[in-house]
């Protein structure tokens, strides 16, 4: 009977996880992401994305930032970005496919940017890539909603 109860009680909370309305994410001076896949709750009313930049280099040299588009977008997103040059954060002004960015930042620097929960559906198919030029083939990962 306890052996019982104690089953259903772990078994409630594995349902009951926890929601994660954030996207923490490393970069670093080789030109890498920490992570080739984040996961985010449906649920999300904000979501907010953390890049920290643990290299030692440059912003000019090894800039890096986190976009997010639906996946089909990324690489005509990445190209755009390289047209909008280092002082829009190689970020497309006013693209609807952009569907958040953080700012460019240089090694030992970190940045955040939140954005509506809304704007991704769950199940949908993202990535998250540093749009800085020659990155994003390196530099991207799936961003899960669930
Ligand atoms: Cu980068």
């Amino acid at each position: 009977m306890r052996a019982a109860l104690l089953f259903l009680g772990f078994a409630a909370a594995g349902m009951a996880h926890a929601e994660n309305c954030s996207i923490d994410i490393k970069g670093d001076d080789a030109m890498k992401f920490d992570k080739a896949e984040v996961t985010v709750s449906a649920s999300c009313k904000k979501i907010t994305i953390n890049l920290a930049h643990t290299g030692k280099m440059p912003v000019a040299a090894m800039g890096h930032n986190v976009v997010i588009t639906a996946a089909d977008d990324m690489q005509a997103v990445a190209t755009a970005g390289m047209s909008a040059g280092v002082a829009a954060n190689y970020v497309p002004a006013d693209d609807k496919r952009v569907i958040a960015h953080t700012s460019l930042v240089g090694g030992g620097a970190s940045t955040s940017a939140t954005f509506a929960g809304s704007l991704l559906k769950a199940g949908g198919n993202y990535e998250f890539f540093c749009s800085f030029p020659g990155h994003y083939a390196l530099m991207k990962g799936k961003l899960v909603v669930q």
